[in-house]
Parts: structure tokens; sequence; C-alpha cells
């Protein structure tokens, strides 16, 4: 894994965490293994109007009042828009040799449809990004729709809710991205975590458009899986034969414990699946939803015709993994979105939680989950693996101050443990996995939770906006340089 000419540090057993089994003189990750930092648009471009941006869901969704925590939002959040040069810069110093971002829909074709004019300006700031991560030895990988939606598309026609209108559209701006950026980009993700737009979206709201729904979030997936279905034929019909990439979609999705061996938890963990990662992966791996969503929902879940499916079916060339933390499972509950199920952190022997706890209440750090998660995922879908996201908040981090929160001890020990389970799960268990990015580069606007819950490796002074590397940001590089094969 060539970085920016530095030489190639010969493999140690450094950086791992205690409790791995991997035999410590074993390299494990390829040269051409993808290592850096995520982020995503809205979180960290701010310069809502600059070239003509068109507002997005997000933009609009920040203006009513109560949505977001401490009243901040996406028109100021860490001016990436502004400082993009000086953050490939810092990454180059850190050592990843990959970069995964977001294009900002509304900043291309600023009312998002397909008869709506492009913005040359927001073509030419990601034309400069783009370069500016290859000239820095840094290979772009990237999103087309990390949640951000073109207001005008929501207001033309409910956006998502209107499978004829919104796949159409889609495809005209995928197609706008393959044709002027995929001469440089080869690696090509359609959506973000399409759960979190169907659920959070359009069942409870939480983000925007802030929809509190039964039946919109089934109408949401469904759409959502056949834009992507659409976009990634288009890319390999028309771009890939002379491009060469990539594309795939990516998934939100935490390893599912069944709280105690008993049939009724082990079919619940299996149920949770179903809908945390199955909605979306079922279809597009394996030709059909899952059996226990077709059950549960029947007809508010939509049917794919035959010719959708087989668009749908075999669409991602790869399994893209955002993934978090581990839950434990038990059987009962009402909430259809976690498959009506009970997920808990509690240990079932009452000796306390599974792990420490970050600022978010979803999240607590568990190592030891990832493993298994990788390894279901290839057993079942067979595909190869780019781990997209994996990260940490750290509770109450927004109290620090910068000196203080530079040394981010949580943050490293959560990394160490993920990584050495990434490292087991390829050396030992042979899980083809390709890419690994932490959230997040930076600290940044983490949607409903505003600014103060920090997932950044660099801290971000949020009234100058000065950029400062927490441990974290250094260790994570190191675990790769430190874990290379060495290029033949
Ligand atoms: C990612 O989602 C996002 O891609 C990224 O933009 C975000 O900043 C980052 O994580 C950190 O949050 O509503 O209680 O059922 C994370 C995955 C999946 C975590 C849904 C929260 C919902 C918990 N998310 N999950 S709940």
């Amino acid at each position: 894994m060539t970085t920016n000419g530095s030489s190639h540090p010969k493999p140690t057993p450094l950086g791992v965490a205690p409790g791995s089994k991997f035999e410590d003189s074993v390299p494990a990750f390829p040269p051409d293994f993808l290592f850096g930092f995520a982020t995503a648009s809205a979180q960290i471009e701010s310069s809502p109007t600059e070239g003509g941006r068109g507002p997005s869901n997000w933009d609009r969704f920040c203006e009513q009042p109560g949505t977001i925590i401490d009243g901040s939002s996406v028109a100021r959040t860490t001016d990436h828009y502004r400082l993009f040069r000086e953050d490939i810069a810092l990454m180059k110093k850190l050592g990843v040799n990959s970069y995964r971002f977001s294009f900002s829909w509304s900043r291309l074709i600023p009312k998002g449809g397909a008869e709506d004019p492009v913005s040359e300006k927001g073509i030419k700031f990601y034309n400069d990004l783009i370069d500016e991560c290859l000239a820095s030895g840094i290979t772009p990988f990237a999103t087309l729709y990390h949640w951000d939606l073109p207001a005008e598309l929501d207001d033309r026609y409910g956006g998502w809710l209107s499978k004829d209108n919104i796949v159409p559209d889609f495809l005209n701006y995928a197609r706008l991205c393959f044709s002027r950026f995929g001469d440089r980009v080869k690696h090509w993700l359609t959506f973000n975590e399409p759960w979190c737009v169907a659920v959070l979206g359009h069942g409870i709201g939480a983000f925007a458009p802030g929809h509190k729904s039964d039946t919109e979030p089934w109408i949401v997936g469904h759409s959502v899986i056949l834009a992507h279905g659409y976009a990634a034929r288009m890319y390999r019909k028309d771009f890939k034969p002379t491009q060469q990439g990539v594309i795939g979609i990516t998934l939100n999705g935490d390893w599912a414990e069944p709280f105690s061996d008993t049939p009724e938890d082990i079919k619940a963990a299996q149920d949770k699946h179903d809908v945390a990662i199955g909605w979306f992966a079922d279809p597009i791996y394996l030709g059909r939803y899952p059996q226990s969503m077709i059950d549960r929902l029947g007809e508010r879940l939509p049917k794919f015709s035959e010719e959708e499916i087989k668009i749908v079916h075999g669409s991602s060339e790869f399994y893209g993994c955002n993934t978090y933390t581990t839950n434990l499972i038990k059987a009962g509950g009402d909430d259809e979105y976690q498959g009506c199920t009970t997920l808990t952190f509690v240990k079932p022997d009452g000796s306390g939680e599974l792990g420490q706890q970050s600022h978010m209440d979803w999240l607590q750090d568990v190592p030891w989950g990832l493993r298994k998660l990788l390894n279901y995922l290839y057993d079942r879908y067979k595909t190869p693996i780019y781990m997209t996201e994996n990260g940490w908040a750290i509770m109450n981090e927004n109290d620090l101050t910068g000196e203080e929160a530079v040394h981010d001890a949580s943050r490293v020990q959560y990394f160490q443990g993920q990584l050495a389970a990434l490292r087991d799960a390829v050396v030992i268990d042979k899980i083809p996995v390709h890419s690994y990015f932490a959230w997040s580069m930076l600290d940044n606007f983490e949607w409903a939770s505003g600014l103060q819950a920090r997932f950044g490796c660099v801290h971000v002074d949020f009234e100058t906006m000065k950029r400062t590397p927490k441990d974290s940001a250094f260790m994570i590089p190191k675990f790769f340089h430190d874990n290379a094969m060495l290029p033949q």
C-alpha cells in the first residue's frame, strides 16, 4: 500500500488489541487495501448557497424548530467546501490512502430533476476535490446519496415516496456523476444506509423529511432499492467498460447476538438481521425480500415486478458495510423496524453492560461482534466486502477543551478492538474485505444530534474551524501500515 512515497514499514505486531488470536507476524492487508476516513456532504461542507447550490431536505429540516438538539444546521458545519485542500493535505500527512466522501445532489443539480439545469460551479468543486485527492496519492471513494435530497424534489412529488418520479431523476443525477467524475473515481456507492432514509426519515421522523408513518418506510425503501438497481445497471452498461470501476451499495448493520440460546431468541436475532440488513441486501444479493418481512408486513411491503427484480438482483458488485456496535436480541417487541424484537446491551447474567457507553445511546464498544458480522455477511451474501464506516463518539466529548479532546483514549481503544477483529476476520476466517473507513475524519454535523456529538478523529473548533488531529487519527493509519503486505 503505497502512501505518499513513504517507505513501506516492516510488518510488526504493534497496534493490536489484547485478545486478538491473530498470529503476530502475518501481514493481513494486501497492497491495494483502501484505508482512510469517511465523511458526507451535508455533515461537513457548509456553504449552503455557494456556487448556486439548491436547498436539500436537510437544510429544510434544520429550519424546523426542535429537530436538531443544539439548533445547529447543515448551513454551518465544518466549512470543508472552503477548506477541502487543507483537509486533504492533512489526510496525506496522516498517511491514509483513500478518502470516502459524498456528493451533494443539490450542489450539482440545484433543483435535482432530470430536466433541471446542472451547476458547473458544483461540478468544479468536486473536480477540484477529486484532483486534489489524486495529486496527494489518495484514492477517491464516492457516495452518490448520503441522505441530502434536493428539497425541490420533495416539494414536487414527495421525494422517495414517488418511485416513478424519483428513479428517473436519480438516474439522471447518477449519469451526470459517472460521466463527469468517472474518469477519476473508480469506487462508487449508490446509497448510504437506506434503512436510515426509510425508517429515520419516514417512520420515526427523527431525520429529514421528518415523517412519522408505518407505511411510508416500506415504500421509500423499495424506491431506493430500485434507484440503486437501475443506477448500478447503467454504470455497468454505459461506463464500466471504459472506466473500469466498481459499484455497490452500503448498508448499516450491527451484529445481532441472541440474548440466550433459546430457539425464540435465536430466531429473533435473525428477524432483526432481516429488517436491518436483509430488507435491502436480500433483494440485491439473493433476489427477494426476507420471508419474515413478507409475513409480518403483508400488503404494506411493495412487490417487485419480474423486470424490476431482474435489475435489482446482482446489482451490487460488493457488500458495503457500515457497522458500529453489537446488540443482544430478545424475542418479543412491537418495533417493526427492529423485526419486532427487543435490543439490549445488558448482559443476561446481570453482570453489567456489554461494553463501554459512547455519547450515543445506540453505541457501545463491543469489539467481538465485528468478526461475527463479517462472517455472517460473507456466508449469506458471498460477495466481497468493503467496510465503509466504523466509529466512536466519546461520551460528553463536547464538554472538553480542544487540548483535552485530542487525547481520545477511548476512541483509540474502540478502533484497536475493531481493527483487531477485522484482522482476525481477514487473516483467520479469510473473509475478503477490501477497505476500511473510519467514521469520521472531522468532528461534524451529527444529524439530529447536531455539532455536540463528536465522531471525528480530527478535532474541529467550531468557532475558528481549526483542525487538530486526535490520537486516533494517527493510530488508524499506523495500524494499516504495520499490518501491510509488502507490494510484490
Ligand atoms: C452512520 O449511521 C451515518 O452514515 C453517518 O452519517 C453518521 O454520522 C454516523 O453513522 C454516526 O452516527 O434509531 O435507535 O434505532 C450510523 C448507523 C444506524 C446508527 C441507525 C443509529 C439507529 C438507532 N446508525 N441507528 S435507533
